[in-house]
């Protein structure tokens, strides 16, 4: 592949001397996969040398999703993040962002291309975005990640491409990448089957907008899993017999649905007992992060493919799936984000959607990113997406948190994330709410009963009984008051934890 010799070639250190205080940047990155990484971090020494000066230097940071140490982690770490969106997991900058000293955004995933497009998240003032190659014509081939790149790097005023070693160079065959066109001009895409695609395997940019390319070698980072915990297999085998009971009522087409799990140990866990029931036939995913337990899945011939915006693998993972690309390429497609998590493709395909939420109510709402209403934990993420237009969405938590200080089942959520019209299913390790076709009071007693703790059933129980009737029963006098106790003692019912 011809790789552009007409760019200005500069080290991290040069190119970051051209980020100015104040400065949008789009970069690519969805998870640490395929994020941009040494002109991030080379960065965060210059705000640090800057700090020290007495010199100010804060950005704005637009990415697919969450990144790694290289970026969120770096620059939380030397205060040089003022704004942020639209998804994050860094301790440092979560800290930051829930003292107030960077503003951040929680989108929907699917949402951000769009809103690149029309410009309401503000001007791009540089595209900073990870590549395998780049051609003198400007046809851009990226790594581990599409998400937002293609849009940052259209509509960026200036182009840093990071060309990292690391990745094979033939990344580029499982990318399908198209910007959809505006609004009211959109014809339906033609996306039919996780597979298809629809693009082009390489992102372009102006060439004359490129100033700077630099060139190293670094590992996306991506951590590994946890070994699962029987909390995590509990939930899993819960999963998998529901559908397996679904298939079996005809509900679930016998050469069945496509997939999207969340990210985290949970969803690997679920995903690796999906694979391990034969009685669920080879199946293919529709789904925003390929992640560990399809690997395997793929060698042992159960996932037949996997459409996603990543591949956010260990690296021992990823480096099994360089060592033989003829066989991966071919089953994986990675899209831009607007794809991947396209609302009309999820809904047409009837996708079965899996995600983690931190506490559920006991009426099947759910939040995933807010720990008691205030404190951000990493953002909605493409959970929205997937949970309100998938065939089957099912919501899952291990029942209690922290010991059994914090139950996941409560009366009314401190925030909410996906609400009682589109959570279908709840699991935790207790057990397994179908929700389906339930009024308010029966879908509250089923909650309490198949997925509470037994420590939090009677007073759940007791909170739903004693509020005042109505076609949702709530007692706003009461309805926090485990987050209260929480707060104020430690432990949503004091002294609980001690039995778990
Ligand atoms: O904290 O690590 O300090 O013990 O939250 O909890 O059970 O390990 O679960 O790693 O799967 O993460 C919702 C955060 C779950 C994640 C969330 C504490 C708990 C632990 C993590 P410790 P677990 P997971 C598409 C899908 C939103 C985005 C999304 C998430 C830590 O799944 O960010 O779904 N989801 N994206 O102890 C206080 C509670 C708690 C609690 C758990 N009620 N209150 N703390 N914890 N429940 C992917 C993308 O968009 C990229």
């Amino acid at each position: 592949m011809i790789s552009g010799k007409s760019y200005p070639r500069m080290t991290a250190e040069e190119a970051a001397e051209l980020i100015f205080d104040g400065a949008t940047l789009a970069c690519s990155g969805f998870t640490p996969a395929g994020a941009a990484k040494a002109l991030p971090f080379a960065l965060a020494k210059r705000a640090k040398a800057m700090h020290q000066a007495g010199k100010p230097m804060k950005v704005r940071i637009l990415t697919g999703a969450s990144t790694g140490k290289y970026m969120d982690e770096a620059l939380a770490e030397a205060d040089a993040v003022a704004w942020r969106a639209p998804y994050q997991s860094s301790k440092t900058l979560r800290k930051r962002i829930n003292a107030q000293e960077t503003q951040f955004l929680d989108l929907h995933l699917s949402h951000v291309p769009q809103m690149i497009e029309f410009g309401f998240l503000g001007h791009i003032d540089f595209a900073v975005v990870e590549a395998t190659a780049i051609t003198d014509d400007g046809r851009i081939y990226l790594t581990t990640s599409v998400g937002i790149s293609p849009s940052a790097l259209r509509h960026a005023d200036k182009v840093i491409v990071e060309i990292n070693h690391h990745h094979s160079p033939r990344m580029w065959e499982m990318h399908d990448i198209a910007i959809l066109p505006t609004p009211p001009n959109r014809s339906p895409i033609p996306i039919h089957h996780p597979l298809t695609k629809i693009g082009a395997p390489f992102a372009i940019v102006d060439p004359k907008k490129v100033v700077a390319v630099v060139e190293h070698s670094a590992e996306d980072g991506v951590a590994e899993f946890d070994v699962p915990t029987d909390v995590h297999e509990k939930i899993s085998e819960h999963v998998v017999k529901f559908l397996v009971d679904e298939m079996h009522a005809g509900r679930i087409p016998a050469d069945f649905l496509p997939f999207q799990s969340g990210v985290g140990n949970v969803a690997n866990a679920v995903m690796h007992g999906l694979g391990q029931c034969h009685e669920i036939p080879p199946f293919y995913m529709y789904s925003e992060v390929f992640q560990d337990a399809l690997v395997d899945l793929t060698i042992q011939g159960r996932l037949l493919g996997a459409s996603a915006t990543s591949l956010t693998l260990s690296e021992q993972q990823l480096q099994r799936i360089y060592a033989d690309m003829s066989f991966f390429a071919p089953k994986i497609v990675l899209r831009p984000q607007e794809l991947s998590n396209n609302p009309g493709v999820i809904r047409r395909l009837g996708v079965i959607a899996i995600n983690t939420a931190l506490e559920m109510d006991i009426y099947g709402c759910a939040n995933s990113t807010h720990v008691c209403g205030t404190s951000l934990m990493n953002g909605v993420g493409g959970s929205g997406d997937f949970v309100r237009n998938s065939y089957l969405s099912i919501l899952v938590a291990p029942s209690v948190a922290k010991g059994g200080k914090i139950s996941a089942i409560v009366p009314m959520c401190s925030h909410v994330d996906h609400n009682e019209h589109s959570v279908q299913i709840m699991v935790s390790e207790q057990g397994l709410a179908d929700l389906r076709g339930l009024g308010p009071v029966e879908r509250s007693r089923t909650i309490i009963d198949k997925c509470a703790h037994p420590l939090y059933r009677e007073y759940l129980h007791h909170y739903v009984e004693s509020s005042p009737m109505g076609h949702i029963r709530h007692d706003l006098n009461r309805c926090f008051e485990l987050h209260r106790n929480l707060m104020e003692h430690g432990s949503m019912l004091p002294g609980i934890e001690a039995q778990v």
